[in-house]
C-alpha cells in the first residue's frame, strides 16, 4: 500500500442494500425512509480536500467500475454477505476497505476475511484514528472502541453527501448513541461493550443540528430518545418555539413516568415507537425486558393519545413463553388501544446477544443464514409453537392488523375526527399505497410527500373536541396540496433503482 500523506484520499462509503430486490419482502419505501447517518457521521472527520461519495443501496444502483483508494462498507447482518462481496471486489482492484458496523462488531473474526481493516464499536473515536495511520502508512487491521466514547463537539455531520430528495425522511438525526436499558435480545450491550452504552450530545450541539435542518418535519432515530431525563427535558425546553414536528422512540416506563412526555409534546412529538414487545410477563422476565413489568400498557396508549401522539407499537413473537394464542391476543388489544401502526417481529437471536448465547447453548438455532436474520423469519426452535406456526402467526398479524376493516376499528377509538382521520392516513398512507409509493420514489419525488406528512402530523388534542367541519380540515388541506404537488409526478419517472448484483 502506498502512503496517502497528505495528499486528498477519494473515498467512497457504502450502505449496501439490506435485502435483495427478488425478496417478497421488499418495499421500496420501507428502504427510502431515512439516509445513512452513520456513514455521514464517518464521513465528517475527513479533510476538506478529500473528496467523498456517499452511495445508499437502496435509494441506487452501485457503480462497480470505479476505484476509490478507500472503501467504507456498513456491514447490518441482513447486508452482510453484499458487504462482503462488494469488499472482496474492491480489495481485487486494489482499494484498501474498512468494514464496520453492527454485524462487524457481532462477527469480527467473519468480517476479517473481507476486509483490510475492521472496526467493533462505535466509529466516532476509531474512525479518525484510523484515518491517521493511513495516511502515514501505517492502518492496523482491527480498531475496537473503548473507554473514553463520547459525542460531545463532533464535527458536523456531512449532510451534504445525502441526496435528499432521494428519502422520505431527509431530516432523521440521531442525538444520543445506545440505551440505558439491557434487554437479552438487543445488540445494544454487544455492540457498546469495552466503554459507555448510553451517552448524549450536548444540548446546544443538538439544537443547533436542529435548526440547520430545513423544513419542520425530524425523526429522531435514537433507540431511547427519554433514556436521559436531564438530557431531553432540556432538548425539548429548547426546541420549544421552533415549530417543528417529531418522531421518535421511548420505552414504556419513560412513558408513564414523570411529566418528560408532556415536554416532548409541548416541543412537537406526533408519534412515538414504543417496544411493547409482549403482553406476557414471563416473557419479559426471561428477557431482562424489566423496564416493561408490571407496567400499565393501555395507560402508555391513553397518556399518549390524550397528547394526540399517534403509536407505533412493536411487538415480538415467539418469545418462550408464547403459545397459538399469541397472535390473535396481541392484534386484538393493538387495535382495541387504537395503535395506529404496528412492527410485529418474529424473535431473532442477534449473535453477541445475550438471548443467541442462550439459544445456542440450548442447541435452538436452526441456520446461520445471516440473511434470513430480519426478525420475519424463523431461525431458531420456539419453545411452545412450532417453527411453522410461528411464521404463519406472523404474517397473519401483519395481514389482519393492516386490513381496512382493522385500520377503521382501531382508528374509531379516538375521540376526535381529527385524530381518526389522521390514524386511517397515517397507517393506510403506510401500508396501502405501494403502487403510489413507488412511482413517487420513481420520480425522485419523496421529498414533495414532507407537506402531507406534517399535515397528517399536525397537533391534535383530545381534550378540545370539534366539529366534524373544522375536524381533519388541516390534515385534509395539507394532503389535498401535497397530491396537487406530484400531479407531474407521473411525467417525470424513471425506472426504479434497484439493487444490483455485485459484479
Ligand atoms: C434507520 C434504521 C433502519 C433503516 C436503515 C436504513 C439506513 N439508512 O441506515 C431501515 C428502516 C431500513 C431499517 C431496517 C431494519 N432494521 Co434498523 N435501524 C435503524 C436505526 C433506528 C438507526 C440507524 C442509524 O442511523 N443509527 C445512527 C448512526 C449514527 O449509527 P450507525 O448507523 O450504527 O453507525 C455508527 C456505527 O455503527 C459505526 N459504523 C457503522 N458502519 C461503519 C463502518 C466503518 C468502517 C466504521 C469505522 C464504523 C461504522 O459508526 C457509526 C457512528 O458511530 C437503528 C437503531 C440505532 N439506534 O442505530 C435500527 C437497527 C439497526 N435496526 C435493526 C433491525 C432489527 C432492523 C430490521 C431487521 C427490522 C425489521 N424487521 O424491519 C430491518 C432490516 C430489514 C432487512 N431486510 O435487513 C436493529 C439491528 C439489530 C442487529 N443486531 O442487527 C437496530 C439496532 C434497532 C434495534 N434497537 O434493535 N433500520
Ligand atoms: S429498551 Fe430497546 S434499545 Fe434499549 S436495550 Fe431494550 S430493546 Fe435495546
Amino acid at each position: 500500500m502506498s502512503k496517502a500523506g497528505s495528499r486528498p484520499l477519494k473515498v467512497k462509503f457504502i450502505l449496501p442494500a439490506l435485502t435483495e430486490a427478488t425478496d417478497p419482502y421488499w418495499r421500496p419505501i420501507k428502504y427510502s425512509l431515512f439516509p445513512p447517518l452513520g456513514l455521514a457521521t464517518l464521513a465528517a472527520y475527513l479533510s476538506c480536500d478529500d473528496q467523498a461519495v456517499i452511495l445508499d443501496e437502496h435509494v441506487e444502483p452501485l457503480t462497480l467500475d470505479d476505484v476509490p483508494e478507500l472503501v467504507v462498507i456498513q456491514v447490518y447482518i441482513t447486508n452482510a454477505y453484499r458487504a462482503y462481496r462488494i469488499a472482496d471486489h474492491y480489495r481485487r482492484k486494489g482499494a484498501f476497505v474498512c468494514l464496520g458496523g453492527l454485524h462487524v462488531t457481532s462477527l469480527p473474526r467473519e468480517a476479517a476475511l473481507h476486509g483490510d481493516a475492521i472496526f467493533l464499536g462505535p466509529g466516532e473515536q476509531i474512525f479518525p484514528k484510523f484515518l491517521d495511520d493511513f495516511r502515514a502508512g501505517n492502518p492496523e487491521r482491527v480498531y475496537t472502541s473503548a473507554a473514553g466514547r463520547t459525542i460531545e463537539r463532533l464535527p458536523p455531520i456531512r449532510r451534504d453527501l445525502i441526496r435528499r430528495s432521494y428519502y422520505l425522511v431527509p431530516n432523521s438525526i440521531v442525538v444520543t448513541r445506545g440505551c440505558p436499558q439491557h434487554c437479552d435480545f438487543c445488540y445494544k450491550d454487544a455492540f457498546f461493550q469495552g466503554g459507555r452504552g448510553f451517552y448524549t450530545q450536548r444540548v446546544d450541539d443538538a439544537l443547533a443540528e436542529i435548526e440547520r435542518l430545513p423544513g419542520r418535519h425530524l425523526y429522531f432515530l435514537d433507540d431511547h430518545l427519554l433514556g436521559d431525563r436531564r438530557f431531553a427535558t432540556a432538548l425539548f425546553q429548547g426546541m420549544k418555539g421552533m415549530g417543528r414536528l417529531f418522531q421518535g422512540a421511548a420505552t414504556v416506563d419513560s412513558i408513564l413516568r414523570g411529566d418528560l412526555i408532556e415536554r416532548a409534546a409541548e416541543a412537537g412529538l406526533r408519534s412515538i415507537f414504543v417496544g411493547f414487545e409482549t403482553l406476557t410477563p414471563e416473557n419479559l422476565k426471561k428477557s431482562n425486558k424489566r423496564q416493561n413489568l408490571g407496567r400499565d400498557y393501555q395507560s402508555v396508549a391513553d397518556r399518549l393519545h390524550s397528547l394526540g401522539i399517534m403509536i407505533n407499537g412493536s411487538f415480538v413473537f415467539g418469545m418462550d413463553d408464547d403459545e397459538e394464542d399469541v397472535f390473535r391476543r396481541t392484534v386484538d388489544w393493538a387495535l382495541r388501544q387504537g395503535i395506529t401502526t404496528a412492527t410485529f417481529h418474529i424473535q431473532t437471536p442477534y449473535p453477541g446477544t445475550r438471548l443467541y448465547t442462550r439459544l445456542a447453548q440450548e442447541r435452538r438455532i436452526i441456520t446461520q443464514d445471516w440473511k434470513l436474520y430480519d426478525t420475519r423469519h424463523v431461525v431458531y426452535r420456539p419453545a411452545k409453537l412450532k417453527p411453522e406456526a410461528l411464521q404463519t402467526g406472523y404474517d397473519w398479524a401483519y395481514r389482519e392488523f393492516y386490513r381496512w376493516r382493522s385500520i377503521a376499528r382501531a382508528a374509531l377509538h379516538h375521540g376526535t375526527l381529527k385524530h381518526q382521520a389522521k390514524h386511517f392516513f397515517y397507517a393506510s398512507g403506510w401500508k396501502k399505497l405501494e403502487p403510489l409509493w413507488d412511482l413517487i420514489i420513481r420520480a425522485r419525488q419523496l421529498n414533495r410527500i414532507t407537506p402531507l406528512l406534517e399535515g397528517v402530523l399536525s397537533k391534535v388534542s383530545s381534550a378540545k373536541r370539534v366539529s366534524g367541519k373544522e375536524a381533519g380540515h388541516d390534515a385534509i388541506n395539507a394532503i389535498l396540496m401535497a397530491f396537487e404537488d406530484l400531479s407531474d409526478v407521473a411525467d417525470n419517472t424513471a425506472p426504479l433503482a434497484r439493487p444490483r448484483r455485485p459484479a
